[in-house]
């Protein structure tokens, strides 16, 4: 055992000595180690990352230690860093990525928006069989596009402990040159729990991390609308499974305590690619007092948009530029159920630390959120009431009319109105009785905060998209049993599908449309593609994205030309959901099959 080289207090030594031989004994004999801990000194992670470019890149997974801010403990790392390096690339060029698995596990790497021969995508089971414990991959295939991605482990929890990392395309027309500075935001959370005990205990108890309930005797609620919740065995604060409770919230692998710094000059236009790189956590993303234009969204470029804010979803890019006036700003990314913040400086002075503002109050879930988006207006009086989106209301029943909570209660539970192909039974608790289209809401938290908030329905790409008819629409449904913590497409999980995948014809034309039957956003990513968002633009001018956010309660369409053949993983990018059965296997390929 190697001690600490600054320890130089010579006396210790014996005594450490005996401590740690004694630990290691107990260790192995009593105690189920894991692999990674028997007697390997694991590396202390880099935090940040570095740059990997050209045509044959090197990648070695192995276990490693973090820590930041008082808490610490173990870490999956590519290349010794958290988050892994930065993969630089030019659109054109070929790329060989030669992957080692220095685990004792099976490992992966998924190339999350590229788009490449499926066998090359990364994800065990569907794609190829991973990567085995002390067993080399390569993958290789040419660099089609340009733009913002990133990239993660697709095996097991891995990605929560640290296998991920950006990725990033230069365009090979040169645009990418027309700003002074060109900054990675990559976002994301550390865990001193391991994230196998985290799934435990999800699934032992819903409401295990969440510090935030109202209980009955707590907040300012009616007994009336405590009732009501109660009576649906729901929480209006129960807004994400983990929170600041258990995650440290990263900005470039660096928690709030260690001062990440972003230099620019006054005058400056900065990019800022922000990447949401999390396992479970919406960020809501602002600059107090500088604007930003939105110019992309998942690596594609859209019509300039300027807000004051944005919630980004899990597995989202957004690229904005910024042009700060003289000063430290703080770039703020506060986690959507307000329990924590990543946080950095945004300066012209170095060493300056910006001031962080106060995290704001935690939002509370609305009737909207339960599905009941045209039943809203007879809930007059409701917490939440303040906040809500009035367009997407219904205007005939307003007027305060009573409510029958046990009505409601029971038209939330029935199954019944489900479409025929819908499993049924224990995996679904809810259904949204009236889902409504919520592309045009900003995200929870965010309908009243008294500035310009990006929304779905602002987007319009900036290429325009080829004319095609839609051929063939598609529903489906996210279902879940929250208490139970299943979650699901259709009410089958993935374990039970793997052999029935959604089909698509090769260059068929397809509507999606995804119905949200649980009261959490999910971000439902589709490997391989970019589909085009129904948000109310013109066919040529809706934005093309691989990631879709299904609001709670609400539904969102997407349209696809499903014209990369092969066999691609389909799911929710919560890392906890996919890995509780929120996943699918989506075909392309000629028909007849
Ligand atoms: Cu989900």
């Amino acid at each position: 055992m190697k001690l600490a080289s600054h320890d130089k207090s010579s006396s210790l030594l014996p005594r450490r000595r005996f401590l740690m031989g004694t630990a290691g004994l107990i260790g192995a004999t009593a105690l189920p180690v894991p692999a990674w801990a028997k007697g390997v000194s694991m590396q202390h992670a880099a935090k940040g990352f570095g740059t990997m470019s050209g045509e044959d890149i090197r990648l070695d997974i192995q276990n490693s230690h973090y820590s930041t801010g008082g808490r610490s403990g173990h870490a999956q790392t590519v290349n010794g860093s958290v988050p892994g390096p930065l993969i630089r690339l030019k659109q054109g060029q070929n790329v060989r990525l030669h992957v080692t698995n220095h685990l004792e596990e099976d490992s992966s790497i998924h190339w999350h928006g590229l788009l490449l021969p499926f066998q090359f995508d990364g994800v065990p089971g569907v794609s190829f069989p991973g990567i085995k414990p002390h067993e080399t991959f390569t993958y290789e295939f040419p660099i089609r596009q340009a733009g913002t991605y990133w990239w993660h482990s697709h095996s097991g929890l891995q990605e929560q402990a640290g296998l991920y990392g950006p990725l990033v395309i230069e365009a090979s027309d040169g645009s990418d040159a027309r700003f002074d500075r060109d900054y990675i935001v990559l976002l994301s959370e550390f865990t001193p729990v391991h994230p196998h005990e985290i799934m435990r205990k999800l699934k032992v108890g819903e409401h295990y991390f969440n510090r935030q309930m109202q209980s009955a005797t707590d907040g300012n609620m009616s007994g009336d609308e405590r009732r009501m919740w109660g009576a649906m065995r729901m929480n209006p604060r129960d807004v994400s499974d983990v929170t600041g409770s258990t995650y440290t919230f990263l900005m470039n692998g660096h928690g709030p305590a260690d001062d990440l710094e972003y230099l620019f000059k006054p005058g400056e236009r900065v990019r800022l690619r922000i990447i949401n790189g999390s396992a479970m956590t919406f960020f809501n993303m602002r600059i107090p007092g500088v604007p930003m234009t939105v110019i992309q969204a998942d690596g594609q470029d859209v019509l300039n948009h300027e807000v004051d804010e944005l919630q980004i979803g899990v597995a989202e890019t957004y690229d904005v530029v910024v042009t700060p006036p003289d000063g430290s700003h703080a770039l703020v990314a506060e986690a959507m159920d307000r329990s924590g913040m990543a946080i950095a400086s945004l300066t012209s002075h170095p060493g300056h630390k910006a001031t962080a503002p106060a995290l704001r109050e935690t939002p509370t879930l609305t009737m909207a959120d339960m599905g009941m988006g045209m039943e809203m207006g007879a809930m007059a009086g409701m917490s939440g009431m303040d906040g809500m989106d009035h367009g997407a209301m219904g205007h005939g029943q307003m007027g305060g009319g009573t409510m029958d909570h046990s009505k409601m209660s029971h038209s939330m539970r029935d199954t019944s109105i489900l479409p025929e192909d819908v499993a049924t039974g224990p995996g679904v608790d809810m259904v949204s009785p009236m889902p409504v289209d919520r592309m045009d809401y900003p995200g929870l938290g965010l309908e009243n905060v008294g500035h310009r908030v990006l929304r779905y329905t602002d987007l319009r790409a900036k290429r325009a998209n080829p004319v095609r008819a839609i051929e063939r629409e598609i529903e489906l449904h996210l279902t879940g049993n929250m208490e139970r913590y299943m979650w699901s497409f259709d009410g089958r999980k993935y374990a039970a599908v793997k052999d029935d995948p959604i089909r698509f014809g090769f260059d068929e034309r397809v509507r999606v449309t995804l119905v949200n039957d649980t009261m959490m956003a999910h971000p439902i990513h589709l490997h391989g593609h970019f589909f085009e968002i129904v948000n109310g633009a013109e066919q040529t001018r809706q934005p093309r994205k691989h990631t879709l956010v299904v609001q709670p309660g609400g539904k969102a369409a997407f349209d696809l030309t499903a014209d990369e053949p092969g066999d691609w993983a389909f799911h929710c990018h919560l890392l906890y959901h996919m890995h509780a059965g929120m996943m699918q296997v989506v075909t392309v390929r000629p028909f007849p099959a």
